[in-house]
Order: C-alpha cells, then structure tokens, then sequence
C-alpha cells in the first residue's frame, strides 16, 4: 500500500530522513502551500515567496527523480488549509493510513501532526551536526548549558580547525581579534541576486496578490530559490568577503545592509545548503591560505556553534520555552517596528532594512532592535513574534532562543548569563548610525539625550534585584550609584516620560 512522504516547506533537502525512509516506486510525497503555516504570523512577502518558490522547484526535482509528488498550490480550490488537513486529503485520494514525517522545527507543528487519525512516523531531522539525544547527553547534569563549551565538543567531534586534539592556532575563540568598529568607507561586494525565473515570477504574483499588506517590501525579489544557486551565493561569499568576516562581524553602517556577512542563513534553514559542507568549505579557505584563522573561526563558530546549540536549546527546553517572561515585560510593541516614524536613527535603518530585505544581522537584530525592546520593557512575546514574521530565515526553533533566550532574557538566563543591553555608547562605536541621528548620543539627559542612555538606567534600575547581585553587572551598579542622587533621579523621570510619550504614540 502507498504510504505519504510529508515535505515541510523548510524541509528542501534530497537526502530528508522521510525521504530516505520512503520508497520512490510506490510511496506519495505530499507538499503543500498552506494559509496556516502562510499566517500563524504575518511573515514578511519575501520569505513567504522564498518558500513556495523553493518549494514549488524542490517538487520538480524529486519528480525528475522519479517520485509521485502531490503538490498543493495556495489558490488550489481544493486546498484545506493546513498540513494536517492537507495529509487527510491526500491519504484518502491515495488510499493511504500511514504518514512518514521528518520531526518539524517546531512543536506547534509536531503536535498538530500527532494528532491527526493517520499513523505517523516521525523520524529524526538528522541535516543538524549535533542529533538532539548527543544534546541531551551534553547537557545532562550541567548546572549552566554555556554555548562555548558545547562548541569545543562539535570541533572535537567534526575535527573542524582541529590540530589534532589541540585547536588549531592554539585557541578555541579568536573573538578578542575580531568586532573591530567599521572605518570609514567599508563596504562589500553585493551578495549574489537572482533575477526571478517564470516559477519565482509566479509565486511573486500569488504572494503581491494574498500578503501585499504584510509588513515588508516584495519586489525586487533578489533570493536563490534553488540548490545550485544557493551554493554559488555562499561560494562568492567565501571569496569575497569571509576574510573580513571576523574584523567586522559586529560593525553597522548606513545604507550597507551585508557587510562581510554570509546571508546564508535563510537557505540553511530551508535546506538547500547543508551546514557541515559549508563550515568545511571554510576550512578549505583557511588550509588553502585564502582567509585568516579569527575570520574562519569565527564564522564556523556561529554554524557549528550557535546554530547547533539554539537548537538543542529549542527541544531541550520544550513547549513553554516562547511564552517565558523572566522579567515580568508587559509594554506593548511599538509601532515603529512596523515601520512607523522614530527620530532614532540606528532603529528607523534596522528596521527600514529589514522592511526592504528581510534581512538584519546579528548585531542589528541583538543590539538595536532586541536591545531597544529589551530596555523598553516589551512583551517579551510580541517580541519574539516580530523577529518570527520579519526575517527570512525565521523558523522557531532558532528564532526563539535567540529572542526569548539571547536578547531579551526571558527564559531567566538559560542562554545568556547577563542580559545584552547597552546604552547609545555600544552603537555609536560599532556604527555609523548616531551621525545621522535626531538625537545626541553623547547626551545623557536634557533636550536630545539619547533614549537608550536613559533607558539603559531606567532598565538597570527596575531590575535592580535581579541583577545587581550578578558579578558580570556589578560594575554597571557601581557607576549608576556613584551618580548624584538627582542626576540619578533625572535619568529616571526622563526615561519613564519618553516611555509615556511612546506608548501615547508620538513619533519618539
Ligand atoms: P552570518 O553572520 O554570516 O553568520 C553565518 C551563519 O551562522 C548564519 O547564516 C547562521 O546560520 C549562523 N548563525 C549566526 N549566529 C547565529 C545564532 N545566534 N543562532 C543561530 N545561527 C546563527 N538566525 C536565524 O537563522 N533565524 C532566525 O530566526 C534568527 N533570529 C534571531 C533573532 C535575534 C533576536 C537574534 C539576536 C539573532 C537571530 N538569529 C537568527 C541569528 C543571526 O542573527 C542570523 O543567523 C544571522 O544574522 C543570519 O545572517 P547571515 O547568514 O548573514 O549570518
Ligand atoms: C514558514 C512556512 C510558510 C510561510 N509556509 C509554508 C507552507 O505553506 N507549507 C509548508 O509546508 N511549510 C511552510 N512554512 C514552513 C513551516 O512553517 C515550517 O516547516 C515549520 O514552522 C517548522 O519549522
Ligand atoms: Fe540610536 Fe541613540 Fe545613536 Fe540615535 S543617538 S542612533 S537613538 S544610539
């Protein structure tokens, strides 16, 4: 009898544990566009498009490879919906009761498919380097589940940058020779674009036609929609600028949405890349003399260190993980991360870029937006649901330990050991933002002070309990309390006006 194959629109990859179980001679792939997953939050047109684009290719090949797919289509009239209802239908027409499944990204997602009528089998997703069992085991008995401990076992295990059991160079982390603040007129290589093909110019228009009032700009669509591409994406980025990845890892600069970053994220977590080849393919430059040991390192410390690691964080914390509030956050989330009019300038081009590209890096999204919103007092929620909407490479389970956990301390210091959050000072150095700002960021209070010089105080201050016992804070205590009780008392009333004023919806 035929059994179904289910394929997730992040699931883009040949060699898929469902796949590999399935039989090609009689089984069905099922693949569906479906308004669920297309609106559990109002992703941004782009990866909406990268996704059916993506997929609707992916169903070409695995045809030419000789499977049956069937394949839903969003305007399909027959369409049901949602993955669960889509399996339904598809098991009926096929008289099938038995569904193969590669384990989601996402716990809403494997428990809707436990419980539809049909026999499920999940079967690990094994495209990760670390399997969620070998997390486990590292984390078992482990008072603090640190990432870069967890990394120095991967490059054991890999042998990445190894020197036999020694790491290569000497050190595990050339951190302290990287994040240098960017010099005047840095600038990049375009990352590779595509011209949208008939299948990519289809979606568009399906996508313009269903999501053109979601948050973001659709067109130009510039994204790989296909393995071939994908690579040739990241092999220009190998050549281009992975040897200025480390310099410049943490620098921000007006108008330069890349850098020297990959802007691979979004095709790993579809798939189309795989992320062992990629970090070997790093290596290679480095052997070969074509790029420097801090660059390298530091690029495969992100892929094989934090990516493994927000993961096995994701299913190791379980279900309650995205709706944990450590710090008791309740303010709603502003509207100018929907794009709405700010006087701050690092976060009208944080956001205004990821409106455009529906993309940021790191540094954006952890020290202007997730910082601002942290400082603020947001929703930690709200939070997480924009950073799941607006990127193209959002899917949960490594969006929300980076959110959640990473940037706004919500899960109590599971990920991060002291909350990241700065004052106007961090941005001004590692950007060219604060030149163009309305505000002054050398301004501590008065008319133009920087808002998150006193909302970093205000921050500090409200959280005194919790933090000021933390060796890693004391310092920041040390300095708010030498101030002058009025200077002190200054900050604070500013901080909470700017705060009524924002949530009173003045442009701020
Ligand atoms: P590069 O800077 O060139 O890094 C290379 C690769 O390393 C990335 O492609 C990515 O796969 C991996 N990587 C780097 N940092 C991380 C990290 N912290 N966690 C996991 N992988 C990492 N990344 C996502 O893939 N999806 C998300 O939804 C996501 N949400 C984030 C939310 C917040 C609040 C923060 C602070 C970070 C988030 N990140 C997320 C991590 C990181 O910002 C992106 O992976 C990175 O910006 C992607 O761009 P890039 O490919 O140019 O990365
Ligand atoms: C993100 C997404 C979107 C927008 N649309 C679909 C879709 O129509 N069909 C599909 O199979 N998958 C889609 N996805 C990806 C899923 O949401 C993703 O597989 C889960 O969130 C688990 O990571
Ligand atoms: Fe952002 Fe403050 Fe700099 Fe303006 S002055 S760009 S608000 S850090």
């Amino acid at each position: 009898v035929t059994r179904l194959v289910l394929v997730l629109g992040d699931q883009l990859t040949p060699t898929l544990s469902a796949l590999r179980e399935g039989d090609r001679g009689r089984d069905l792939v099922v693949m569906a566009e479906v308004a669920d997953e297309a609106g559990y939050v109002p992703h941004h047109p782009k990866k909406i498009a990268l996704i059916f684009a993506a997929m609707r290719k992916f169903a070409d090949e695995l045809r030419d490879e000789g499977w049956q797919v069937a394949y839903t289509r969003l305007d399909d009239p027959e369409n049901g919906g949602s993955i669960p209802s889509e399996l339904l239908r598809r098991a009926e027409e096929a008289g099938a009761s038995e569904v193969l499944v590669t384990t989601p990204g996402e716990w809403r997602l494997i428990d809707a498919l436990k419980h539809t009528p049909l026999k499920t089998r999940f079967h690990a997703d094994d495209r990760f380097i670390c399997s969620g069992q070998e997390f486990r085991d590292w984390a078992e008995g482990r008072k603090a589940l640190r990432m870069e401990y967890f990394y120095r076992e991967m490059r054991r295990k890999t042998g990445l940058l190894m020197d036999g059991d020694k790491p290569e160079g000497g050190e595990w982390n050339y951190d302290s020779e990287n994040r240098k603040p960017p010099p005047e007129g840095i600038e990049r290589q375009r990352v590779m674009h595509f011209t949208p093909d008939e299948t990519v110019e289809e979606v568009l228009d399906l996508v313009e036609d269903r999501f053109g009032d979601n948050f973001g700009t659709l067109r130009p669509f510039w994204f790989a929609t296909e393995r071939g591409q994908a690579r040739r994406a990241c092999s220009q980025f190998m050549r281009e600028a992975l040897p200025k990845f480390g310099d410049y890892q943490d620098a921000m600069m007006r108008g330069e949405h890349f850098l020297y970053h990959a802007v691979i994220s979004l095709y790993m977590n579809l798939g189309l890349l795989d992320p062992l080849e990629v970090c070997r393919d790093a290596e290679t430059e480095y052997r070969e003399g074509r790029a420097p040991l801090n660059a390298v390192e530091g690029f495969i410390r992100q892929i094989l260190g934090w990516r493994e690691y927000v993961r096995g964080i994701y299913f190791l914390e379980g279900r309650d993980y995205t709706a944990r509030n450590g710090l008791g956050h309740k303010r709603a989330l502003p509207p100018l991360y929907w794009g709405a009019e700010t006087r701050m300038r690092c976060l009208s081009e944080a956001v205004g870029q990821t409106r455009d590209e529906a993309y940021a890096h790191h540094i954006q999204r952890l020290m202007v937006t997730g910082n601002f919103a942290l400082l603020a007092g947001v929703d930690p929620a709200e939070v997480h649901e924009w950073y799941l909407a607006v990127y193209a490479d959002a899917y949960e389970w490594v969006e929300a330990p980076n959110t959640v956990g990473m940037s706004q301390f919500a899960d109590g210091g599971v990920i991060a050991s002291k909350p990241y959050v700065s004052s106007g000072n961090y941005i001004n150095k590692m950007s060219d933002y604060c030149k163009g700002c309305d505000y002054v960021v050398s301004r501590k209070t008065g008319e133009g002070a920087c808002p998150f010089n006193l909302l970093y105080w205000h921050f500090l201050d409200r959280h005194r309990d919790r933090f000021e016992g933390n060796p890693r804070m004391a310092q920041m205590y040390r300095t708010f309390d030498r101030m002058d009780a009025d200077r002190r008392e200054t900050v604070l009333k500013e901080a909470g006006a700017f705060l009524k004023r924002m949530d009173a919806g003045e442009v701020v």
